[in-house]
């Protein structure tokens, strides 16, 4: 996959991509980074980007000029997806994550100010997304986080040890806990279905942490997600108890 990201500040996205597992997937060659500043497409002396709104008001709104030039250079692959980042957008969600992972091209716009004159987004955008419902500075930040999100789909770019697929969210629920070495720390001791090893203990245990964590933190997943004849019966269970205390 190709990722093109358009920003009036090239370094901060550019820097944040050369570290740990985006780094190594560019190497692998999983996917390749080109970041652009639309002031290289600007015409005039100054190299303007932005302007007054029209009608009056706070702020500055990025012209069309320089973001269509640079935007109409950059495209590649028919099937494109030209993102423009606000908090207007859709709420970025694994679906949508899932759905942007299949396409040949991201170009990914970094909104700033005001935003970007309407026009950029009738000619060239075809998704608006945002990372929730708070305001940010800049595009630049939910940008990287929708390209971390995306990347990491990527046939190659995780290894099986970090594998995707038993991420939280990916089956609806949140994940178990993790421990590692030593078994005892501060008197915390590691929970013993996970010390003996035993396969289907250590999968029970898990699917058992999975649905409780996720009926304390996130209620809202649990009603959604799918879940087995074992599940219920043990969510049942938890019901009880907690109708006994
Ligand atoms: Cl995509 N941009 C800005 N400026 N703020 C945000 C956002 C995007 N998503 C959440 N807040």
């Amino acid at each position: 996959m190709r990722v093109d990201v358009v920003t009036l500040f090239p370094e901060m996205v550019a820097h944040a991509l050369e570290f740990s597992i985006m780094a190594r997937a560019q190497e692998t060659g999983a996917v390749a980074f080109g970041v652009h500043n639309p002031r290289d497409w600007t015409t005039d002396r100054h190299r303007i980007v932005d302007d007054a709104p029209y009608g009056g008001g706070a702020g500055m709104v990025l012209k069309p000029e320089p973001l269509v030039a640079c935007i109409e250079d950059i495209l590649d692959a028919p099937d494109a997806a030209v993102v423009l980042m606000t908090p207007q957008g859709e709420t970025l969600t694994g679906p949508l994550v899932r759905r942007l992972a299949g396409v040949r091209q991201m170009v990914v716009l970094c909104g700033h100010y005001e935003g970007v004159d309407e026009r950029v987004r009738e000619l060239l955008v075809t998704d608006e997304v945002s990372i929730g419902d708070y305001v940010l500075t800049g595009g630049e930040l939910p940008a990287l986080v929708l390209i971390d999100a995306v990347a990491r789909l990527l046939p190659g770019v995780l290894g099986n040890e970090t594998s995707a697929c038993e991420d939280s969210f990916e089956d609806g629920l949140l994940e178990h806990p993790h421990y590692t070495r030593p078994p005892e720390f501060r008197g915390m001791k590691v929970p013993v279905e996970l010390v003996e090893g035993h396969h289907a203990v250590v999968a029970r245990w898990r699917r058992k942490m999975s649905l409780l964590r996720t009926l304390r933190r996130r209620p809202d997943l649990l009603a959604r997600a799918e879940l087995s004849a074992i599940d219920r019966e043990f969510l049942a269970e938890i019901a009880d108890e907690a109708a006994d205390h």
